[in-house]
């Protein structure tokens, strides 16, 4: 990701104009995106407003044919387990070693927050529900795109199957390394996000976030979370800080 030098310097830019950002976006109090308040943040406001308002809900991403598969790198994180990368954390990268060592048998997907029955989720148990594969256009901030083919649940089937309260708005994602983003119930019961174990008609790979990681297809890259350990269902944004890209002034919402 970032040099911590160009965070300093986009940090005091963000500083600097952010009252002027608030005074440009006054009067903006519908669908508006959770974010709201500075200036690298008026892109969240815009493209907010915009796709919520004119999209339709289940307008689909581009879906190819395997034909047009292309070679993706791997970007960010590779593997949670190694302590000389960027996002590492100590006790998650200790445990990703463990779980990795058992092919991810023991793994599970906890599910917390608004539901009736939360839980904790094997990849066998995610894999008994309904599979959506879909070949899509990966678009990373940094400027480069990929296509390749998904396979994995729709999160909507597993919202079902856990039973989202109706005060629900948000869903969190937490990974093995110190990474974690959230959507709201728009893009979480859009039929083309789905939670990815299967990349290119074989097992996810370790570096494009195994076990389990999400397509968020109408977002940029970064929304993608790879290496899913929790899941949390929330009626209220919670800003997760350092956790999430909004900490680099990122947009919260980017999408595409
Ligand atoms: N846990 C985690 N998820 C992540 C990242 C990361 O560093 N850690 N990088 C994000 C970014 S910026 C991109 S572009 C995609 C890259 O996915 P890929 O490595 O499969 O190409 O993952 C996203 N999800
Ligand atoms: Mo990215």
């Amino acid at each position: 990701m970032n040099e911590p030098r160009v965070l300093t310097t986009r940090r005091s830019l963000i500083t600097g104009l952010a009252s002027s950002g608030g005074l440009l976006l006054a009067g903006c109090s519908e669908s508006q995106p959770p974010t709201y308040g500075n200036v690298l943040r008026m892109a969240d406001n815009f493209t907010y407003r915009a796709q919520r308002l004119l999209l339709p809900r289940t307008a689909l991403a581009t879906e190819y044919d395997r034909r047009d598969i292309t070679s993706i790198p791997a970007i960010g994180t590779t593997d949670p387990a190694d302590p000389h990368q960027g996002a590492y954390n100590e006790k998650n990268g200790t445990l990703y070693a463990q779980l990795r060592r058992a092919r991810f048998a023991d793994w599970r997907l906890r599910i917390e927050g608004s539901v009736s029955r939360p839980g904790s989720w094997s990849l066998s148990d995610l894999r008994r529900l309904p599979a959506r594969i879909q070949i899509t256009r990966h678009t990373c901030e940094e400027g480069w795109s990929a296509i390749a083919e998904w396979t994995g649940v729709p999160l909507h089937r597993v919202l079902q199957a856990v039973g989202v309260s109706s005060s629900a708005r948000f869903v969190n994602f937490y990974a093995f390394d110190d990474t974690a983003e959230s959507i709201d119930m728009f893009d979480a019961v859009h039929p083309q996000t789905i939670l990815a174990y299967g990349m290119n008609g074989a097992e996810l790979p370790i570096a494009h976030g195994a076990p389990l990681r999400l397509r968020v297809e109408r977002q940029l890259g970064y929304k993608s979370v790879k290496f899913i350990d929790r899941m949390v269902v929330t009626d209220r944004f919670e800003d997760m800080g350092k956790l999430s890209e909004p900490r680099n002034g990122w947009a919260w919402y980017v999408g595409i």
